[in-house]
């Protein structure tokens, strides 16, 4: 079939819009009609060629939600006319990794995966002249229709819109999931937050979830605070307004170092602030940001020997097959928040200028309506 993509030509290079083919679905595969997809940070860091994985040309997003329209040979958990969400980290549900209740790492089909390929080891875009054009994350969403494995799809119910939980497969998950699923916050905690974006707005919806009591936002932009303080954050630190060490400011603040330290920023100075202003003995920091190629985090051992632990998460600890829809429900019963961090909507023609606006600083979420 045809279908409407944006395509990542090359790094640097705005997306091109075009008509490209779609093969049909192998086994094991599923064709989704993509309804909404989200601009994600991620999706910003390979288009800018700063990703070392990066490939091109390629179809990137992998933050949607959409309708199945198709299923391949040997598919049993879908059907036409289910609703679901795409998921950059799969739930085989036999793999070592999905058998091991420690990770979400599920590594079924991680290589073909990275390379940009299904799993049998071939792409099902090409050009209209029959070139190939990569899958991106194995999701590819910013294209109306996608195939992906039915290992990586969420089943969804069918009254929540496409256009607020296509949010859940990555920036709501992963940061409500750094808090539940990874730092298993207790109620009572004390915890800060680095970077009050799409990610860390979520982790601050998630601390607010788990009944923190002390939920601190950094950030170096002030437009943040409004937005972070209607989704639970209790105080405000702008590290440019703080004289001083800004490490001994926050645990003061902090009455001792916080329980837990979350880095939404993919900044590796950042990091190490987060690591030193968690509690002596008990304190964890949990590395949520990707930090650009080459990046190192370093810090004193001592910080280590005095009980503060590192700690990172990738799609916040979520087993997708089995938590998102869960989350989808906790989104339609009111439990959490979508709504406002949805702030710009447009149309697939306009994708580039959700980038533009990601760039300014200027919205929280993007999200492309088909
Ligand atoms: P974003 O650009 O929306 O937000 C980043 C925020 O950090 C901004 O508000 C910015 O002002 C703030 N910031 C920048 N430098 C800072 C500094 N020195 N001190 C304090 N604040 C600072 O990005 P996002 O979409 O929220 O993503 C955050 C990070 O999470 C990115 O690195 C992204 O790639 C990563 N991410 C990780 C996962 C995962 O599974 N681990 C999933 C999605 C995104
Ligand atoms: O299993 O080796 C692996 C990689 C899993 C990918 C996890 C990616 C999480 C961070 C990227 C940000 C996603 C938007
Ligand atoms: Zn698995």
């Amino acid at each position: 079939m045809r279908t409407r993509a944006a395509v990542a030509t090359q790094a640097g290079k705005p997306l091109e819009v075009m008509e490209v083919n779609l093969a049909g679905p192998r086994s094991g595969e599923v064709v989704v009609e993509i309804k909404a997809t989200g601009i994600c940070h991620t999706d910003e860091f390979t288009l800018s060629g700063a990703d070392p994985e990066g490939l091109f040309p390629a179809i990137l997003g992998h933050e949607g939600a959409g309708v199945v329209v198709d299923v391949g040979p040997d598919v049993t958990s879908l059907k036409k006319g289910d609703h679901v969400i795409p998921l950059y980290t799969p739930e085989c549900r036999t793999c070592e990794y999905c058998l091991n209740p420690k990770t979400n790492l599920c590594q079924s089909i991680r290589s073909t995966q990275g390379q940009g390929l299904m799993p049998d080891g071939t792409s099902r875009f090409t050009t209209l002249d029959g070139d190939p054009i990569l899958h991106y994350m194995g999701c590819s969403t910013f294209a109306n229709h996608t195939v992906v494995p039915e290992i990586a799809l969420a089943k969804v119910r069918k009254d929540a819109p496409f256009d607020k939980i296509c949010y859940i497969g990555c920036g709501v998950t992963t940061g409500i999931g750094a808090v539940i699923n990874t730092a298993k916050a207790e109620i009572g905690s004390r915890a800060i937050v680095f970077g009050l974006g799409g990610i860390g707005l979520n982790v601050i919806q998630g601390l607010r979830l788990a009944g923190a009591d002390q939920i601190v936002g950094v950030d170096i932009n002030p437009s943040k605070v409004e937005m972070a303080t209607r989704f639970g954050m209790t105080d405000f630190v702008n590290p440019k307004e703080v004289d001083g060490d800004l490490v001994a400011y926050l645990v003061a603040l902090t009455k001792g170092g916080a329980d837990y330290t979350f880095d939404a920023t993919g900044n590796v100075d950042v990091m190490r602030t987060a690591l030193e202003s968690a509690h002596k003995g008990w304190g964890e920091s949990i590395i949520i940001g990707v930090a650009p190629a080459g990046a190192e985090i370093s810090t004193r051992p001592f910080q280590l020997v005095t009980g503060r632990s590192w700690r990172g998460t990738a799609f916040g600890g979520a087993r997708g097959r089995t938590d998102v829809p869960q989350i989808v429900d906790w989104y339609m019963d009111g439990k959490i928040e979508i709504d406002p961090m949805i702030t710009h909507t447009m149309g697939l023609d306009d994708i580039n200028h959700g980038f533009d606006l990601m760039h300014q600083g200027k919205s929280i979420r993007s999200v492309v309506v088909y």
